[in-house]
């Protein structure tokens, strides 16, 4: 009978981009068993490196160079920088869509192999509310946002066929410490569901370019995972114990976005600079 280690060896070094967000503050602590160096970076500024298993190195993604210096000496990437809600094309042109290029040039550069791509949601954002979905199902973007996150798909997996780089990306659904309303009872992903998909992601091997839909296990899901089921991913959290909570909210009228499309008010922003 062989047995499975329950903390897969460190990588020598990580590097995780974003590091000052929400989700990277989180990450700062969780990723500490999985590297012996964890490279945090990001453009806000966050706390110094508190011990020899830290490195802060800042970074506006939109500066190739300092992406190619940033990458330097890294085993693999988890890259969570950059805009992470709707905003002008503008704003998201810099950071997601040359940041995300910036990335996996340096990438092929340096040598790295593995990167865990932080996707959203707002890739099939258009979709409506109880159409099931799968890795294959058509995109259907949201939002200037959610464009970017489906270019940064397209450019994992060209970056896989012609350099062999390999990627996950995670379509995230929600990751707070809780579900915020009713649309989240469905796209809720725990920090501990989150900390498990990111192990799977790093330590599984031959993942080519695979999408995952990032979610606990919540009762009523709109995604289907079966195409990323090499990863093994078993969440083990649910939004329904916050049901109770989240049902004292008022209804949300039928015909709000928020109700009606997978993205929910995503699908209502803008437009900008009318
Ligand atoms: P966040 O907005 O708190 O963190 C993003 C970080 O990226 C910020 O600290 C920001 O300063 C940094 N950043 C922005 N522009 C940058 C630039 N030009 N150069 C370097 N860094 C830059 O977002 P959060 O919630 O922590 O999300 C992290 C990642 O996960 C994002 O990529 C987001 O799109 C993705 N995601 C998060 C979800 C969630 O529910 N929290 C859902 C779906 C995707
Ligand atoms: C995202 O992609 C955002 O980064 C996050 O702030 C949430 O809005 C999340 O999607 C969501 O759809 O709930």
């Amino acid at each position: 009978m062989t047995t499975t280690p329950t903390t897969p060896v460190p990588f020598n070094r990580l590097l995780l981009t974003g590091a000052a967000g929400g989700l990277g503050n989180v990450l700062r602590e969780r990723l500490r068993p999985y590297a012996h160096v964890l490279r945090l970076s990001d453009i806000a500024s966050m706390a110094p490196a508190t011990d020899a298993c830290e490195e802060v190195q800042p970074c506006d993604l939109a500066d190739k160079h300092a992406v190619h210096h940033l990458v330097e000496g890294v085993d693999a990437i988890l890259h969570f920088g950059g805009v992470s809600v709707e905003r002008s094309f503008e704003e998201v042109l810099g950071a997601n869509i040359c940041g995300v290029f910036h990335l996996y040039e340096a990438a092929r550069r340096h040598g790295v192999k593995r990167v865990i791509f932080a996707s959203s949601n707002h890739v099939i954002g258009f979709h409506k509310q109880g159409e099931k979905l799968d890795a294959h199902s058509p995109r259907r973007p949201d939002s200037y946002y959610g464009l970017s996150k489906s270019y940064g798909e397209d450019m994992a997996s060209f970056y896989f066929d012609r350099y062999g780089i390999e990627t996950v990306s995670i379509r995230i659904g929600s990751s707070f410490p809780e579900p915020q309303n009713r649309r989240m009872m469905h796209t809720w992903l725990s920090f501990d569901d989150l900390t498990q998909l990111l192990e799977r992601a790093l330590y599984t091997p031959n993942v080519g370019h695979t999408v995952v839909y990032g979610m606990s296990d919540n009762l009523d899901t709109w995604w289907d995972n079966r195409y990323a089921a090499h990863l093994g991913f078993v969440p083990k959290d649910s939004a329904e114990v916050f049901r109770a909570q989240i049902e004292t909210q008022p209804p949300v009228a039928a015909d709000d976005p928020a109700k009606v499309y997978q993205g929910g008010a995503f699908c209502a922003a803008g437009p900008f600079g009318d």
